[in-house]
This record gives C-alpha cells, structure tokens and sequence, in this order.
C-alpha cells in the first residue's frame, strides 16, 4: 500500500521520497534514526522518542534541521495523513548529500523523513509460550568505539547477531559486552526476575536506553517491586526464575529458554505476565 511520506517539510507518495545515492546515511551508514509505535492513533511516548533522536544526532554532531516541537507534529500529521491506528513510526535523519569521501563536512542538507506504516506483531502464541534465544558469539559494539546509546544508521552489529540468532531457530539473540556481561538483545532490552527482585542491565553496560526498558521500570516500581540496575552475566540469566524482553515492537515478550536452558519452569512466570498486561495496558491507555 502506498504510504504518504514525510520528507523535508513536505508530505509526498512514497514513491517519491527519495534520497540520494551520494547521501552519508547509505555511503556509511552516517545518521540516526527512531522506531515508534502509534495506539489508537496516538504516539506512545513520542516526547521520548524525539528527545532521543536529538541526542543520537547530537552524539554524532548532526544538527538536525527543524525544532523537537517540529519533528513532534510532522510525526503526528504523518500518523493522521495515513489514517494509522496500530501502526509503526520510522524517524530518519541522514547525514545528506556528500561525496565519495568520509568528510561529513562535506554534507549540507540532512534528510528528515518520517514514515509511518503498519505494524508486523510477534504472533500471539509467542507471548502466551515465550521466546526461546540464545546468546550470540556477536559482542555488542565496545561503548568507546560506538556508543550503542546511539540509534545510528549502522545496525550492522545488531544485524550479524539477529543472522546467527535466526541461524539457531530464534527471532531474538541476547548479546554480551565486552566485558562478557550481559547487555542486550538486538532490538530489545533484557529483564530477569530473582526472588521477587527485577534486574536489568545499566546503561554502562553497553546498551540503548530503551523507551520500553523505562516504562516497565516504572510499572515495577509502582507496584512496588524492587528494580536494580547491575551487571548481569549468562549465570544470572541461567539461574534466573524468570526473563523477558522490552521493545517498541515487541513491548513486554516473555523468555523461556536461554541456550536450550530452561528459565525457571520454562514457562512464563508471574511477574513477567503482570508487567507484560501492565505495559499492554499503559500503551493503550
Ligand atoms: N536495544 C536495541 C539495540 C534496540 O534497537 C531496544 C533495545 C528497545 O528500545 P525501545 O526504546 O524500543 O524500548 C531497541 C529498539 C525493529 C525495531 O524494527 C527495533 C527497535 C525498535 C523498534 C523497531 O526491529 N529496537
């Protein structure tokens, strides 16, 4: 179906919103980028979203060219122009037009482009069963080369471990850092129940700051579960009572099997299903 795409300030066929082949965000993966989820044809969390947008652009010194306040409401007309409920947002911003040369300075005109789509869902079988995953031989990208906190246009690391996971059987893959410990999946965070404790890896972990990750964080906390924010190894997983996953897609996913380990009885457990409604909840509300 053919979507109207924001592009640069205007609205236009999706056949027509095009880049350039010269563009730094296809020579070398040089931008940024948001995926957002719309409810009732409203953006969840999208003040969120945005606000991390900036800083990804911000961490790679890209000045985007219109105001937060802009991109709020051209992400707002595209959902609405489209006649999206459910649907998926896709905020993109390139580097622009440069040459065949690394020199981002050489680029003038960053591409601002919203798309606004429908939404492909994890069936419903997966969220009644649980996922099973395994760890990848792909270490997540060391913090000082690149900041997994930047949402780049280069998922590369992501991707090799998305193939190795999908290799085994798995639509998801928990990636370690480079210190071995645990960081997080290749679009989503992770989240282990112990005793009654949730826990989750810190941000120094080596991880995205995920929007999901924060909204369930403050579920928990509400309803008065302990969170801890520590490093994590592939012990703590394997001897965990219960894990989930958190992402914009996914929302709250529970995990059940970890390297043909089962996670506590192999079934999902009571908090994980508790936040999983709470969250389903809170993002239709
Ligand atoms: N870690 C990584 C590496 C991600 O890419 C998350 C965690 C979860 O963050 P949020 O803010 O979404 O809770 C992400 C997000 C997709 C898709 O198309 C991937 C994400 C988000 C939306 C869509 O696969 N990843």
């Amino acid at each position: 179906m053919s979507r109207l795409v924001y592009i640069n300030g205007e609205m236009v066929p999706s056949e027509q919103a095009t880049v350039s082949v010269f563009d730094h965000g296809l020579l070398y993966g040089d931008g940024v980028f948001e995926g957002l989820r719309s409810y009732n044809g409203k953006v969840f969390r999208l003040e969120q979203h945005v606000r991390r947008l900036y800083e990804s652009a911000r961490a790679i010194r890209l000045a985007i060219p219109i105001s937060t306040a802009e991109m709020c409401k051209a992400t707002n007309h595209a959902v609405a122009a489209n006649g999206i409920q459910d649907g998926y947002i896709r905020m993109i911003v390139t580097r622009g037009t440069g040459t065949l040369g690394l020199d981002p300075n050489r680029c003038s005109d960053p591409q601002v482009i919203i798309i606004a789509d429908s939404i492909a869902l994890y069936s419903e079988e997966l969220y009644e069963k649980g996922l099973e995953i395994i760890t990848t031989s792909v270490i997540r990208n060391h913090p000082a080369a690149l900041s997994p906190r930047i949402k780049s246009l280069n998922y590369l690391n992501n991707i090799l471990a998305k193939l190795e996971g999908l290799k085994a059987g798995c639509v998801e893959a928990l990636m370690l850092n480079h210190k071995g410990e645990v960081a997080e999946c290749t679009g989503d965070n992770i989240f282990l129940v112990r005793d009654g404790v949730l826990m989750t890896p810190p941000l120094d972990a080596g991880i995205l700051g995920g929007i999901t990750r924060d909204a369930v964080v403050e579920l928990a906390e509400t309803a008065g579960i302990e969170v801890l924010k520590v490093s994590l190894t592939k012990h703590d997983v394997y001897v965990a009572d219960e894990c989930f996953l958190t992402g914009t897609a996914a929302e709250v996913i529970p995990v059940v099997r970890v390297d043909d380990r089962d996670i506590g009885c192999g079934r999902p457990g009571p908090v994980t299903l508790n936040l999983k409604d709470q969250f389903h909840d809170l993002a239709r509300s």
